[in-house]
């Protein structure tokens, strides 16, 4: 008798890299993320690596343009259903779609469309736990009042999904971009096994969020522990309960958004602080707040941090800055 033939497969350790050199790449490759530039063929392509190669709307402010790797210990395969483009390797699986809002009867009838996508080809795969998500739209703070994108964005996000999410919301981030040639652009990260979501003690829940933050209240975790113990961190911003503070005070709102990223570490259990292991993305809305930026994360980071900066829109107006990363 085989004792332990019910033992789930073993999941391969996850490694997240930002790299500034161009390299072949290596296999186990699971996806290659390119930030700016023009795509050739929408946003997602596949390598002979077998690997996802993405390129993203949102321009890099770096001197050396970023990319971002992420690699498995295990044979990488790849694929493509409908708009959905996808790699698998190791029990992990990155996916991706890209929609033409003007298609599909504008953001939230688009949103919906891409979640609903989402939800059907997941329930298909051996990976079935979504885990992290990342979604880039244009204009996202265009429109009044319940009309603003991304509150029309959250609604479709809610209804494409139903129940899909409900109790086990991923981690997530949703920043605007500035292409008018590109459309919606979800990709995800799920895995043959759960994670471990975790919310943060200094903010409400975002499920929770009260009325004023739309009708459809944002279904995302602060954060993901990964079955093989990394952190992934949600889109973090300066909000404390579910209020924004520091309005139009640049340095307030990157301490503030680190505030709440280092509660975030303690509540996952993580290791405390910023290192080599704790690769960040920056999303500035403001080109010209990079010198605040640069003085104020030298000060606040130990320079082995691999850092991304790039320009993008958070989905709060009042909102100018937003962080999201690993923790490995
Ligand atoms: C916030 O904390 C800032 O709608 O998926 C961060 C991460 C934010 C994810 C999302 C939104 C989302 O509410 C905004």
């Amino acid at each position: 008798m085989r004792q332990f033939s019910s033992q789930p497969d073993p999941i391969a350790p996850l490694d997240i890299g930002l790299n500034a050199a161009a390299a072949p790449l290596a296999p186990g490759t699971l996806a290659r993320l390119d930030f700016g530039g023009v795509p050739s063929h929408g946003a997602a392509a596949h390598s002979n690596t077998g690997a996802l190669r993405l390129r993203l709307p949102l321009v890099p402010l770096m001197d050396a343009a970023m990319h971002e790797i992420w690699h498995v210990q295990a044979a990488v395969s790849n694929g493509q259903c409908d708009a959905i483009h996808w790699a698998r390797g190791g029990g992990w699986l990155v996916a991706a779609l890209e929609l033409d809002e003007s298609a599909h009867g504008g953001i939230e009838a688009a949103t919906a469309r891409a979640y609903a996508a989402l939800r059907a080809f997941q329930a298909l795969q051996p990976e079935r736990h979504v885990l992290r998500v990342w979604n880039y739209l244009a204009d996202i703070n265009a429109g009044a009042g319940d009309g603003e994108r991304y509150k029309l964005f959250c609604a479709g996000r809610s209804r494409g999904l139903g129940n899909g999410f409900v109790g086990a919301y991923p981690a997530a981030t949703a920043i605007g971009h500035r292409d008018p040639m590109r459309g919606l652009i979800v990709y995800w990260l799920a895995c043959a096994q759960p994670g471990m979501r975790v919310e943060n003690p200094r903010q409400l829940s975002a499920w929770r969020y009260p009325r004023q933050y739309g009708p459809a209240a944002p279904g995302f975790a602060r954060g993901m522990r990964l079955p093989a113990g990394t952190l992934a961190i949600s889109g973090t911003a300066s909000i404390v309960g579910h209020a924004s503070l520091h309005i139009g005070d640049f340095d307030a709102q990157l301490q503030e958004s680190l505030a709440n990223i280092e509660a975030l570490l303690a509540a996952a259990d993580m290791p405390a602080g910023f290192d080599a292991h704790a690769p960040l993305k920056v999303y500035l809305r403001r080109a010209q707040d990079l010198p605040a930026l640069r003085a104020a994360l030298a000060r606040r980071l130990p320079p082995t941090t691999p850092l991304q900066i790039m320009l993008g829109d958070v989905c709060r107006a009042e909102l100018l800055v937003e962080i999201d990363g690993w923790r490995m």
